[in-house]
């Protein structure tokens, strides 16, 4: 078929000083497309976060696992400014509970979060209680590279690193959930703590926190409702 590109990417000269490489993909028939898409989706509207961790351990190499799968998000410049810090050690979490506890105490009883944002929160019944940070067998926090720090003491830029890292977040809560895993988008706010607690260089900033673990035997969930697809998603067929 003709190509339907005037500007070719990469174009000779490009190449001709970065090496690239034919990409290897699959094209499905559309039957295969349709059932993988619906299988994903409703793979996916089964995921919630949960509260309630059984103590059950889990193997690091499920871990490592969902981290590699993240780490295939796509990032600024391919920067890939992330790092996955992981800990299954009971002083640590108890260190991080107690951290964590401290700072939503003062959110929750001494007003730092006003009262829209606990009114938002009511049904949630969340608390300053945060039992689950020693109970979960893992807690995985996710730190964003605010710069790279190079190993010659030299430091260089970093580019969509929030999106880059949330994009990256995404994709590690789904490779946990479709592992047979539940996990909790955990922020408790502020939370440096985290920084000093795992003993991570000036570079990284916490950007969330994951407890991860099997449910506690009969936990309960909000009886939440997702927006429809009408409510997500539009088509535009006209200039605006
Ligand atoms: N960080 C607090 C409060 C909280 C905020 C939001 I937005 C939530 O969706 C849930 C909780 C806490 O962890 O309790």
């Amino acid at each position: 078929m003709e190509s339907p590109y005037e500007h070719p990417y990469p174009s000779p000269e490009l190449e001709s000083e970065h090496p690239f490489i034919e990409y290897a993909f699959e094209r499905l028939a559309g039957d295969e497309m349709l059932r993988r898409a619906r299988d994903f989706r409703d793979g996916s509207e089964r995921r919630r976060s949960i509260r309630l961790f059984s103590p059950d351990p889990v193997p690091r190499q499920l871990i490592e696992l969902a981290v590699e799968a993240a780490s295939t998000a796509p990032s600024g410049a391919h920067k890939q400014p992330w790092t996955f810090v992981g800990t299954r050690d009971p002083e640590v979490k108890a260190a991080i509970r107690a951290a964590a506890e401290e700072e939503e105490r003062v959110n929750y009883l001494e007003n730092r979060m006003n009262a829209d944002w606990l009114e938002a929160l009511e049904p949630l019944g969340t608390d300053h209680h945060k039992e689950f940070l020693e109970v979960a067998p893992w807690i995985v926090v996710l730190f964003e590279q605010r710069f790279e720090q190079r190993s010659d003491g030299t430091t260089r830029r970093n580019y969509y690193v929030k999106e880059s890292t949330g994009i990256a977040a995404g994709m590690f809560i789904t490779a946990i959930h479709r592992m047979g895993l539940a996990t909790l988008t955990h922020t408790p706010s502020p939370m440096g703590f985290l920084r000093n607690l795992l003993g991570r260089p000036d570079n990284e900033r916490p950007f969330v926190m994951f407890p991860i673990g099997f449910p506690l035997e009969g936990t309960r969930v909000p009886d939440l409702r997702r927006k429809s697809l009408d409510e997500v998603f539009v088509e535009v067929d006209r200039l605006g």
